[in-house]
């Protein structure tokens, strides 16, 4: 049984494995960069070993310093959380052979789903639908033209070895095919060191929907049902529910079954998450396999009240799933919104830098999985997500009235964040109506980048209020004394929390 386990990450999913490895009564090992000694993982765990500088790929990503702090620290388990080398199966060999549990599928499993042709070849085989193209990689030129004709324009080209968008090219009509074509090749060449490149139909405005999977060691396969996360930014995701709206149940129904079937083809063990692109009318098709934790997991492990993480380490340990198909609901509906530290005036710039205040909201259904705290210098060299926000309530509108209440509570000064950004969100027609699909923030961006700024654009009027602060509380005193009534600062109250001045 896993006594100790190491986490080979960062951030908000080092601290959020860690919680539950904590729960469970085992000892969490971190690793850090020279740039993190300082970071909430380092401070979190029971042991903590530096593994080098701050570039990922002498730190995150040194899979032998890694190792050898394994073995230094007796961890018998390693979680990779997303990222950094979740789905690098050569990692999960190296780990395997130093006789530590990876806690995770097998290197057969990530192999499989790392390359897209191959996945796509296999799907087809197990008879999972995927998007109308080709099964092969495209080598020459009138092989190109042929079969982009036989499927009809617009088509899709996309690098077997790519993924999340990465080494793709929209191509709407023949005269751009073979530029298109050159031109995926060789970025897929330089990108992954792999060429190849095969044809899809182009779907127009589709939705990403997702469905979670976990598979035990004795071949039990369960899914928890789907997360919607088509409001994403250059492939970037901003904000998943659960349920999706676009959802019904015989739907549900036949893409778990089809999501599971993908799972089972490679023989899964562990969380996984089956990837689709579903059309307006609801076809649906297999895009991807991530062999990993998810980002978005939280929503997830709100509607069904599964912690996703212990039952990644309970399969690790062999245990046989404690609960079946039958047994799980989808309770309620969940939201979450990733907070980023960005510039969206800026045209979305990373602003890394020092927190100088951070209360975050709390309350009925609010959960936040963050790392920052006061004080904290955030590294420019890592992703700037900095933490996620789920609320949850009994219905989607509920859901997202509570989300638009914790927006306003959640305060962070110091550094940009995409809080205001996504205050927009919440506030949108399309979204408010669960009436939106991938291409939602290009067609809402005027709507979504009106707003009211924050206090670093309001220095004046933060000089002013704190005058007038002052001003009130002798005028309230004068009013104690005299027992009339309290001056209205309502108006000024509201101004101030609308440019972030005031916290409640
Ligand atoms: C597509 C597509 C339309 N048709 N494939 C983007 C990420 C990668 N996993 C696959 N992606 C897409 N593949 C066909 N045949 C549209 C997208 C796509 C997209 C998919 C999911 C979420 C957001 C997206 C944004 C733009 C394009």
């Amino acid at each position: 049984m896993i006594k100790k386990v190491l986490v080979a990450n960062r951030g908000e999913i080092a601290v959020r494995v860690m919680r539950s490895c904590r729960e469970m009564g085992l000892k969490s090992v971190a690793i850090y960069s020279e740039v993190d000694r300082k970071a909430m993982h380092v401070r979190y765990a029971d042991e903590a070993y530096c593994v080098g500088p701050a570039t990922s790929a002498e730190s995150y990503l040194n899979i032998e310093k890694i190792l050898k702090v394994a073995k230094e620290s007796k961890a018998d388990a390693i979680h990779p959380g997303y990222g950094f080398l979740s789905e690098n199966a050569l990692f999960a060999k190296k780990v395997a052979e130093a006789g530590i549990i990876f806690i995770g599928p097998s290197i057969n499993a990530i192999n499989t789903m790392g390359d897209k042709l191959t996945a796509r070849q296999l799907m087809i085989e197990s008879g999972v639908p995927v998007v109308p193209g080709t099964k092969e990689n495209i080598d020459d030129e009138d092989k190109l033209r042929y079969i982009a004709s036989e499927i009809g324009y617009p088509i899709m080209l996309k690098a077997s070895a790519g993924g999340g968008g990465k080494g793709m090219r929209l191509v709407r009509a023949e005269k751009d095919l073979v530029n298109s074509y050159n031109m995926a090749k060789s970025e897929a060449r330089s990108a992954f060191g792999d060429d190849a490149v095969y044809i899809e139909k182009y779907i127009e405005s589709p939705h990403h929907i997702e469905f979670q999977i976990m598979a035990d060691t004795h071949g039990n396969y369960v899914h928890l049902f789907e997360r919607e996360c088509s409001v994403q930014r250059r492939h970037q995701k901003v904000v998943e529910e659960t349920p999706s709206p676009l959802m019904t149940p015989e739907l549900r129904e036949r893409m778990g079954e089809q999501a599971i079937a993908a799972a089972k083809s490679v023989d899964y063990v562990g969380a996984g998450t089956v990837e689709f692109l579903v059309d307006n009318d609801l076809n649906f098709y297999f895009l991807e396999m991530n062999t990993r934790l998810q980002v978005e997991h939280p929503i997830t492990e709100r509607v069904t009240g599964i912690d996703l993480v212990k039952t990644q380490i309970n399969v690790a340990n062999g245990l046989p799933l404690s609960f079946k198909q039958e047994d799980l609901r989808q309770n309620g509906h969940a939201i979450e919104c990733r907070i980023y530290a960005e510039d969206h005036t800026n045209n979305f710039m990373p602003c890394p830098g020092v927190v100088k205040n951070i209360s975050e909201p709390l309350g009925l259904g609010i959960r936040t999985d963050g790392y920052v705290y006061e004080g904290y210098e955030i590294p420019y060299h890592y992703d700037p997500m900095i933490s996620k926000l789920i609320s949850w309530a009994p219905t989607r509108h509920e859901a997202i009235e509570r989300m638009k209440r914790a927006l306003y509570e959640y305060k962070i000064t110091g550094i940009k964040t995409s809080i205001p950004f996504v205050s927009r969100i919440m506030q949108a027609d399309d979204f408010v109506e669960g009436n939106y699909d991938t291409h939602f923030i290009e067609n809402n961006m005027d709507f979504l980048m009106d707003e009211e700024g924050d206090c670093n654009d309001y220095c004046e009027d933060i000089a002013l209020f704190i005058a007038y602060l002052d001003y009130t509380e002798k005028l309230q005193k004068a009013a104690d004394k005299t027992n009339v009534a309290t001056p209205n600062q309502s108006a000024w109250k509201e101004y101030a929390r609308r440019k972030n001045i005031l916290r409640l």
